[in-house]
């Protein structure tokens, strides 16, 4: 089965905690703090492997966790860092956060195009530092460290857009999956009736020392972008394609369709789909030249296509090989013409290719510049934190890096309280809440956490002998 698109849920692993501990020797009677550091929560990685043909292997496996990081230790040893999770995705796998109340697909995180290409989608959590960190020229002994850093699960979507380098496009029983087999080792089911392909086949063709994947999606048919027939949930496949090999049937059908119109048909759901689409490279392979009467039907979409090109270039004439339209006549069921289809589909495949590693080249050098403006960003953000005056005394400040040092400050022991307080006034948290109106007394929230505010920026009532000593 073709398994095109999946949920899966993730879970980075939690940081360890630091640890409290003092050095115990013989004949040391009071030793120094030595509780290591808890370790790094493993990551959840997404990685694009070429040898992987589809998303099957995450059919009935959903759940992905990394491992937690251990805790530090006494004799200032480190808790080991947990390990990663690493998920295997075809190339071509496009990843979004994933909704499982709504069933809706969010922000795209990622697009894994290239072999070896890895995401962390889910950080492990940091670990604790152990109490080590925390001496001080006033505090020798520090009889705390911090927790782990806990990490949350969620979904994320899968979804493969097949990575051909040309895909066979055309209405029902035009003779696609015939082509492919040709041209071929695909082996796809044959027949006269429409929509007899259900699932795209994929095959890799050889021309001289050229190759090329190719695509033989279902039929479309008129609606199809709107979402009648098969064609639209595979035109999605499309789009990957660089190129188009549009088909059209020289025999009529049964119907004796205008051929001229077959054309327009599919060109138009193209457009309706995706603009872009219609723009795409194509080469139109006029197929079952074999069959009464396509030789007049040849003729006439030649015809056709010579006058859409030579208004498209505004002339009489071409100037050169490539204005003119990339037509071939052929047919699967007697091999004519197949050999000229073939090595000019290879070629054009060879040639976009060149083009689009050199863009990516361009953009890669591009894009890990972004990232690493971004990543710049994103430190500055964790940063970041706003204040909000709830009413009636109460203040909540949010952000990333504040939230995380609540979470990972061990509430029961007042020493870590004390320590946690010094920072959020590093922080400037302090400072904020002063100019937002908090006066000592006041419940401050943080997350999940309510405590009272304690301020050396404003007093409630101002002590006249503090005021005093300051002024010392
Ligand atoms: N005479 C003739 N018949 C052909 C040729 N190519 C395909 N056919 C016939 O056309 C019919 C449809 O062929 P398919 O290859 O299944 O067509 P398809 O485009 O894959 O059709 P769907 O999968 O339904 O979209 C079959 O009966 C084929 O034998 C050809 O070159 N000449
Ligand atoms: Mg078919």
């Amino acid at each position: 089965m073709f398994i095109d698109q999946v949920h899966i849920c993730v879970k980075s692993g939690d940081g360890g905690a630091g640890c409290m501990s003092f050095r115990r020797e013989a004949y040391v009677p009071k030793g120094g703090p030595d509780g290591g550091d808890g370790g790094k929560g493993g990551d959840v990685v997404l990685e694009a492997n070429k040898q992987l043909s589809s998303l099957v292997d995450y059919r009935f496996k959903h759940h992905f966790k990394a491992q937690r990081g251990r805790h530090g230790k006494g004799s200032r040893m480190h808790g080991a860092t947990g390990e990663d999770v690493v998920i295997k995705v075809p190339l071509g796998t496009t990843v979004r956060y994933y909704d499982e109340e709504t069933r809706q697909a969010g922000k795209l995180i990622v697009d894994l195009t290239y072999d070896g290409q890895r995401h962390v989608v889910a950080q492990g959590g940091v670990g604790g530092l152990g109490n080590t960190h925390f001496v001080t020229s006033t505090r020798r002994a520090p009889a705390f460290a911090e927790l782990g850093e806990p990490t949350e699960s969620f979904w994320l979507e899968l979804e493969m857009k097949l990575m051909a380098d040309a895909a066979l496009v055309g209405l029902p029983s035009v003779g696609k999956s015939s082509l492919i087999a040709r041209i071929s080792a695909a082996r796809p089911k044959i027949a006269d009736y429409p929509f007899t392909t259900l699932v795209p086949n994929l095959g890799m063709v050889r021309s001289g020392d050229l190759s090329f994947v190719v695509a033989d999606v279902p039929g479309l048919i008129e609606g199809a972008a709107e979402g009648k027939g098969l064609g639209h949930q595979f035109l999605r496949h499309i789009e990957r394609s660089a190129l188009i090999l549009h088909v059209l049937d020289a025999s009529g059908g049964f119907e004796d369709r205008d051929i001229i119109e077959d054309y327009q048909t599919i060109n138009r759901e193209l457009e309706l789909y995706d603009a872009e689409l219609a723009q795409r490279p194509r080469i139109i392979v006029v197929n079952k030249i074999d069959a009464p009467g396509a030789a007049e039907r040849l003729e006439a979409i030649t015809e056709y296509l010579t006058a859409e090109a030579l208004a498209a270039v505004g002339g009489n004439e071409f100037s050169n090989d490539y204005q003119k339209p990339p037509i071939f006549a052929v047919s699967a069921v007697t091999g004519e013409g197949i050999p000229q289809m073939v090595a000019a589909t290879a070629k054009r495949v060879h040639e976009l290719r060149t083009e689009a590693e050199y863009l990516a080249e361009t953009s890669r050098a591009e894009k890990s510049a972004f990232d690493k403006i971004w990543q710049h960003k994103s430190k500055k953000e964790v940063e970041e934190f706003t204040v909000q005056n709830l009413g009636g005394g109460v203040f909540k400040v949010s952000g990333k890096l504040v939230e995380r040092m609540v979470i990972q400050t061990e509430w029961d022991n007042e020493e870590a309280v004390d320590h946690l307080q010094r920072r959020l006034d590093k922080l400037g948290v302090e400072k904020a809440l002063a100019k937002a109106g908090a006066r000592s007394g006041d419940e401050i929230r943080i997350t999940n956490r309510a405590f009272a505010f304690e301020s050396l920026y404003c007093e409630s009532s101002p002590d006249p002998e503090e005021e005093e000593n300051e002024n010392e």
